[in-house]
């Protein structure tokens, strides 16, 4: 699972990724920003994982993760009207969803690039800008189909017609300021667009950057701007940046002392994750043993040959059945000894559909 931040120059990009990657990406200063994207992970919180790993005790732990690219601000993009082109619309393209970051936080000595701070404002004008860089994809596509169609193999013709037609009501929506994910597509029209990614296909987490003290605020920001993100695919969190990331920088006692005195019971970290969970639709299924333990986001209703796809292409092609146990009955029997005794663990086959929690050993050829 890939997320690209994206946002307003001075938004608070670097600042969001490095608080939820605990990463050390640097922040640009007013006038020197750095132009190359910023990618890293970040380790989903899990105390489930944390329960497997005192049962099992291996060798390695690894948490779920979900990749988090910081798109700089190009110099010709993003909010400027430019549109989104070349490398980052490509990397934009292959992310899973969009984290798009709005600010809210006033900083006198971070000069907004308008002037002025103003959430509403700028979270239209992203949202104009990903419609426009759907339009420009989707006109490169049209312009293709017509000289298609002026000789058209006679076989083809009706298909080129089909695709002509759809494509020309999802961009006259976008032209009208609708999202391709508010367009109720059909199945066979999100199947003709499907090779394009479309930006605004793309579920979409607004992600408001606020001050520390402002959390009075924040609820009538989210008023301001409800009618943009009460949308389907769409969610939006507020969290504190700044603040976020100097906590990520401090020792695990320290910080945890520290946001019970701020009353921050949800870490950004958190926040984040359970928003990419809830947007992606996603759910955690676990292998363990001696050697590691692992968990794996996968998306609500993968079967278990797919799953085990996540773990490795060879294992989904051998794959036999699944010996599988919910994580409740493994956590209660302490161990796989006791679970095997009292016939908790399932065999289950290729179609078996995963649920959250499960734990799963793979029989496979090779
Ligand atoms: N007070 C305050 N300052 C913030 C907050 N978030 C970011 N900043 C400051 O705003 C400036 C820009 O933050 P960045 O994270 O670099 O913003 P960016 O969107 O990555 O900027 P570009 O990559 O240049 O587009 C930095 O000086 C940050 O310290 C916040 O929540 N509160
Ligand atoms: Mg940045």
């Amino acid at each position: 699972m890939e997320i690209a931040i994206i946002g307003l120059s001075q938004s608070g990009k670097t600042t969001v990724f490095n608080a939820v990657t605990k990463g050390k990406a640097e922040v640009a200063s007013f006038g020197g920003r750095s132009n190359k994207p910023n990618i890293g992970t970040a380790k989903v919180p899990d105390s489930r994982f944390v329960q497997l790993n005192k049962i099992f005790k291996p060798q390695k732990t690894t948490p779920a993760e979900i990749r988090f690219i910081d798109i700089p601000s190009a110099p010709e993009g993003l909010g400027e009207s430019n549109g989104i082109s070349g490398e980052y619309l490509n990397l934009l393209q292959r992310s899973d969803a969009l984290a798009l970051i709005i600010r809210a936080f006033q900083n006198s000595s971070v000069p907004h690039p308008s002037g002025k701070t103003n959430p509403q404002g700028d979270l239209e004008t992203m949202l104009y800008e990903l419609s426009f860089a759907d339009i420009e994809i989707l006109e490169r596509r049209l312009e293709k189909l017509n000289t298609q169609l002026k000789s058209p193999k006679s076989d083809m013709k009706q298909l080129l017609l089909n695709e002509k037609s759809i494509l020309e009501q999802i961009k006259s929506q976008l032209e009208n300021g609708i999202h391709v994910r508010e367009q109720n597509l059909t199945p066979e029209q999100q199947q003709s667009i499907k090779n394009f990614a479309l930006l605004t296909n793309k579920p979409l987490m607004v992600v408001i950057n606020i001050n520390e003290e402002q959390s009075e605020n924040t609820s009538q920001t989210f008023q301001e701007i409800n009618d943009l993100i009460s949308k389907p695919l769409t969610k939006a969190t507020a969290l504190a940046a700044q603040l976020e990331m100097e906590l990520t920088e401090m020792e695990p006692e320290d910080e945890r002392a520290f946001r019970e005195s701020l009353s921050l019971n949800e870490s950004g970290l958190d926040q984040m994750v359970r928003l990419t969970y809830d947007l992606l639709n996603l759910i955690t299924f676990f292998t363990v043993g001696e050697d590691e333990n692992r968990a794996w986001p996968i998306q609500t209703g993968t079967v278990a040959v797919n799953a085990a796809g996540e773990i490795h292409s060879d294992i989904q092609k051998g794959f036999i059945r699944g010996e599988v146990i919910a994580f409740n009955d493994l956590v209660e029997c302490n161990g796989m000894t006791d679970a095997k005794t009292k016939g908790l663990i399932r065999q289950e086959g290729r179609s078996y559909e995963m649920k959250d929690g499960d734990i799963m050993h793979v029989l496979f050829n090779v």
